[in-house]
C-alpha cells in the first residue's frame, strides 16, 4: 500500500501521527503541495477532489478522508485503540472527534484558507470576512474545551484517542492561521503539552 502524503498540511499530519501511535510504518509517496502536485493527473485519478491524504491499497482500492484512513488502520491493527473501546467508549470518541473537527479544526482551517495569501489559488473565492469570523469561533471552542478538560486527561476520557490528534493538529495550525490562544486556558495547555511530549507528535 501507499500513503500519498502532503508534508506539513494538517490532514496528512493527522494520519501520520495516528500511524506513529499505532507503530505502523506505511510506505509514503511525498506530494509537494506547495508546487500544487496534489492537482496533478496521478492524484486526480486517485482522488478527483484533489485532496490529501490518499491511501492506495495493493489491490488498487483507494481510501480518502483522514478519519476513514485511520479507521481502516484501526480495524487492521486494533491496539492501541484510538477510536475507543466498547459501545460507550467508541461513541464518546466519535462525539469528540466530530466536535473538535467542526469546532476547532474546521474553524482554524477556514481562517487559514480564507485569509492567508498562500491559499489564494486553493480557496476560490477567498472570503476574508468568513476567515475573520472563524477566529473567535475557534477561540470560543477552546474556552469550552478548557472547561471540559478540567475533569479528565484527554478529550474523550482518560485514554488518548483520534479526537486528541485532531485537536492537537488544529492547535498547531492556529499559528499559520494567525489565531492567538486565549489567555488562561490552563487545562488546554496541560493537555496540549502532554500530547506534544508523545513521540508521535514529531510525525
Ligand atoms: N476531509 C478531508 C480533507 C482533506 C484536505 O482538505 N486536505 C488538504 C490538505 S490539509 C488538501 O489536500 N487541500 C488541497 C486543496 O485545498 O486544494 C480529510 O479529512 O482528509
Amino acid at each position: 500500500m501507499k500513503l500519498y502524503d502532503g508534508g506539513r498540511a494538517p490532514n496528512p499530519r493527522r494520519v501520520r501521527i495516528f500511524l506513529a501511535e499505532k507503530g505502523l510504518d506505511v510506505p509514503k509517496v511525498p506530494v509537494d503541495m506547495g508546487a500544487m502536485e496534489h492537482r496533478n493527473e496521478a492524484i486526480t485519478r486517485l482522488n478527483p477532489l484533489q485532496r490529501l491524504p490518499v491511501l492506495e491499497l495493493d489491490d488498487g482500492s483507494v481510501i480518502t478522508e483522514s478519519v476513514a484512513i485511520c479507521r481502516y488502520f484501526e480495524e487492521l491493527s486494533p491496539e492501541p485503540a484510538l477510536f475507543g473501546k466498547g459501545a460507550l467508549g467508541r461513541a464518546r470518541v466519535e462525539m469528540w472527534q466530530r466536535r473538535v473537527e467542526f469546532g476547532l479544526f474546521g474553524t482554524v482551517s477556514a481562517a487559514f484558507r480564507h485569509l492567508h495569501p498562500a491559499m489564494k489559488e486553493w480557496e476560490v473565492p477567498q472570503v476574508p470576512e468568513w476567515g475573520e469570523a472563524n477566529k473567535p469561533k475557534a477561540q470560543d471552542f477552546l474556552r469550552f474545551l478548557d472547561g471540559e478538560l478540567a475533569g479528565r486527561s484527554f478529550l474523550a476520557g482518560d485514554e488518548f484517542s483520534i479526537a486528541d490528534i485532531t485537536g492537537f493538529v488544529a492547535i498547531q495550525f492556529m499559528k499559520p492561521a494567525r489565531i492567538d490562544m486565549p489567555e488562561g486556558l490552563a487545562h488546554v495547555k496541560r493537555w496540549y503539552d502532554t500530547i506534544a511530549a508523545r513521540p508521535s507528535a514529531a510525525a
